[in-house]
């Protein structure tokens, strides 16, 4: 191996090397399916406070990686944490999920604060970052994210998770200009929020675009691949060599040329495409990441040993990391982990 090359597993698979034995990580990989995990955010209180607590925040993003050994470690935070540094009100109902002030019009929107003053809230998770830069295993590469500008918008519009992204339609529908500079900002907050993860020891970052598959023709075109895009050109302008992973979940027939509309270093998949499809769609492009069903990690068994080989062997001929197609859910056994882990390494 030349000087100049990555040595870790994650970065050599982003530069686009093929490798016998793709490198893994889970999305959600920190989470409540992990007992440590719990015992945790019990320590810090509720979930928000755990997000903010710099030592905790580090120790969870970390146990995952201390009891499997994933190549990579994900910043542990959540997506809307920058609603909240935009100005909106943000909490956590226990058993349901975010809620945020909702959005409904230009003049709401008006009264949101300007991207660059997202730093004052957002310092504590770049403090994690420092933590987490100084206390990862060598090989372990350290991902830093951020929601994409169209999903972090249905939340802010709608003040909730909703099962398809209804109110922000309308918005886009009532009023499309207003609802424009709603994702602008939002992307510009993004560039800089992601660009001092990346000042703080993130080596790749990775945009959340959950809710992708609600877009459709033009809509995908200005709402998932636009602003997607200038996110991408912007970091990779300020941090040259950058690796960037976007994943537009659920995007069918969007995801072929994705890569090369974005300028994204890789595609992730969820699980509705096949491997088989996205081998010969997508990561002729470059690497792809995916897309074990998270729910082999309940069910485990024979299903699961017999489809993470065909995650693998799909994606063989081509730069692949391992992960799930979606976040591993809180009824996972870690067992199931372990097993697909052991699948992928040992063949
Ligand atoms: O009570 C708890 O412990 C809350 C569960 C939880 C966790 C573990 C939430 C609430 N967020 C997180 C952490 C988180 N969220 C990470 C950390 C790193 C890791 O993967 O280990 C990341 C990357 C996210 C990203 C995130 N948050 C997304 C994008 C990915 C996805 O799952 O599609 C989204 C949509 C969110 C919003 C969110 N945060 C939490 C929940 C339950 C949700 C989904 C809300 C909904 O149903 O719409």
């Amino acid at each position: 191996m030349t000087e100049n090359r990555p040595q870790k597993t994650i970065l050599r698979a982003l530069a686009g090397e093929l490798q016998p034995v793709p490198p893994v990580w889970m999305m959600r990989q920190a989470g409540r399916y992990l007992p440590e995990y719990r015992a945790t955010r019990a320590q810090a209180g509720d979930f928000l406070s755990l997000c903010y607590n710099p030592e905790l925040a580090a120790e969870v993003t970390l146990q995952p990686i201390r009891r499997f050994g994933f190549d990579a470690a994900i910043l542990f935070a959540d997506i809307l944490l920058i609603c909240q540094a935009l100005g909106a009100d943000l909490w956590f109902e226990t058993g349901e999920g975010p809620r945020l002030s909702t959005i409904a019009n230009a003049a709401d929107l008006a009264a949101l604060r300007p991207a660059h003053a997202v730093h004052d809230r957002l310092s504590p998770i770049y403090e994690t970052v420092r933590l987490l830069a100084r206390e990862l295993p060598a090989e372990t590469t350290l991902i830093g994210f951020a929601g994409a500008p169209w999903t972090v918008a249905t939340y802010m519009v709608a003040g909730r998770g909703t099962k398809d992204q209804g109110p922000a339609h309308a918005l886009m529908t009532a009023d499309r200009a207003a609802f424009q500079r709603l994702v602008d900002l939002v992307a510009e907050a993004t560039i800089d929020y992601l660009s001092e993860q990346v000042k703080a020891g993130a080596e790749v970052v990775k945009l959340f675009d959950s809710w992708a598959g609600s877009l459709k023709g033009p809509d995908f075109t200005d709402f998932a691949v636009k602003p997607v895009a200038r996110i991408i050109a912007a970091l990779k302008a300020r941090h040259p060599g950058l690796p960037v992973i976007a994943f537009p979940r659920e995007a069918g027939q969007g995801y072929v040329g994705f890569a090369r509309a974005t300028g994204a270093d890789c595609v992730a998949l969820d699980n509705s495409v096949s491997p088989e499809w996205a081998a010969a769609q997508v990561q002729i492009d470059g690497c792809v990441q995916g897309n074990l069903a998270p729910g082999h990690m309940v069910t485990g068994g024979d299903a699961l040993v017999a489809e993470t080989r065909r995650v693998v062997e799909a994606f063989r001929k081509g730069p692949h990391i391992f992960n799930l197609g979606h976040g591993i859910t809180p009824d996972a056994a870690p067992e199931n982990v372990t097993l697909m882990i052991e699948t992928i390494r040992r063949g």
